[in-house]
């Protein structure tokens, strides 16, 4: 990949200006992108893998990295954070990744809450949000991992029924650079407005790109485990579900047990 080319092209003013690591091999493109935070690097620096040997989900899940066929990104952003608000860079990655995926493939990419991007109901990709530094001035790692060029025997078994990629879905293999510009892209077209503090748009985009909406589901959070039905996502980026009992519960974090159409 040529990062010199690809910074040419990238109509960015802040995701990709300052710095774009392009490492062959690395653990994980979020501890590379973490140090590079501590070290002062700017807001905007990216880390792109060619493969990651420990990528990891949340909750210290493994994220499958094969060579050479997939997205591995991390960006370093330093946005002012209102407690609660980091939910929601995981559901601008999500429209923003969804979008580039539509906009390079035409495929259309759906969102599972929080942070799956699915085609046809396989996980494509993922996003994985953490969070460092104090609370005066907080770095947030952002990383994006999609399957692009990976073939079905590039999974190991239990993925291959569950996941997919670009490629699988399309017929046709996709070039990861032009991916990677139209991912920037779109991750700063929405960044802006929610450093501007315009969410309304996002969290429209992201309740049209959502698997979940009215869909009975099972979530666990921290040590609860609920049930019920998906109503919507709230103003802050809590998912709204309606248990049994008519109430309506406000979930920040958690991940989805078991979901189903009404
Ligand atoms: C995620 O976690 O989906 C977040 C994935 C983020 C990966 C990026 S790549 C760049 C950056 N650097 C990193 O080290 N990570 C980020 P989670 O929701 O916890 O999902 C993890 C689960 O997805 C695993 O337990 C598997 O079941 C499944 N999985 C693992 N690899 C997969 C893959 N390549 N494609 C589809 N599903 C996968």
């Amino acid at each position: 990949m040529d990062t010199t080319l690809l910074k040419q092209r990238l109509k960015t003013t802040i995701l990709g200006q300052a710095e774009i690591q392009h490492l062959p091999s690395t653990e994980s493109t979020n501890d590379v992108a973490r140090k590079l935070a501590q070290d002062g690097a700017k807001e905007g620096t990216i880390v792109i893998a060619d493969s990651q040997l420990s990528g990891r989900g949340r909750l210290g899940r493994n994220w499958h990295s094969p060579a050479g066929s997939g997205l591995y990104l991390s960006a370093v952003l330093r946005p002012d954070l209102e407690p609660d608000s980091l939910c929601k860079i995981t559901l601008l990655a999500g429209v923003a990744a969804a979008g580039a995926i539509e906009d390079v493939t035409s495929i259309r990419a759906q969102i599972k809450w929080p942070n799956d991007l699915l085609i046809h109901g396989r996980k494509t990709g993922g996003i994985l949000t953490e969070l460092h530094g104090d609370a005066a001035s907080p770095t947030v790692v952002l990383g994006i991992g999609i399957n692009v060029n990976t073939r079905i025997e590039d999974f190991p078994p239990d993925l291959q029924l569950k996941a997919t990629s670009l490629a699988l879905a399309g017929g046709k293999n996709v070039a990861r650079s032009e991916l990677i510009r139209s991912v920037l892209e779109q991750l700063e077209y929405w960044y802006l407005l929610f450093k501007g503090g315009e969410h309304g748009p996002m969290l429209q985009a992201w309740r049209n790109k959502c698997i979940m909406i009215d869909c009975r589901a099972i979530i666990r959070s921290g040590e609860q485990v609920l049930a019920g039905r998906v109503l919507d996502i709230d103003d802050t980026g809590a998912l709204l579900l309606q248990d049994e009992t008519g109430q309506v519960r406000r979930i920040l974090s958690g991940e989805v047990l078991k979901y189903s159409q009404p």
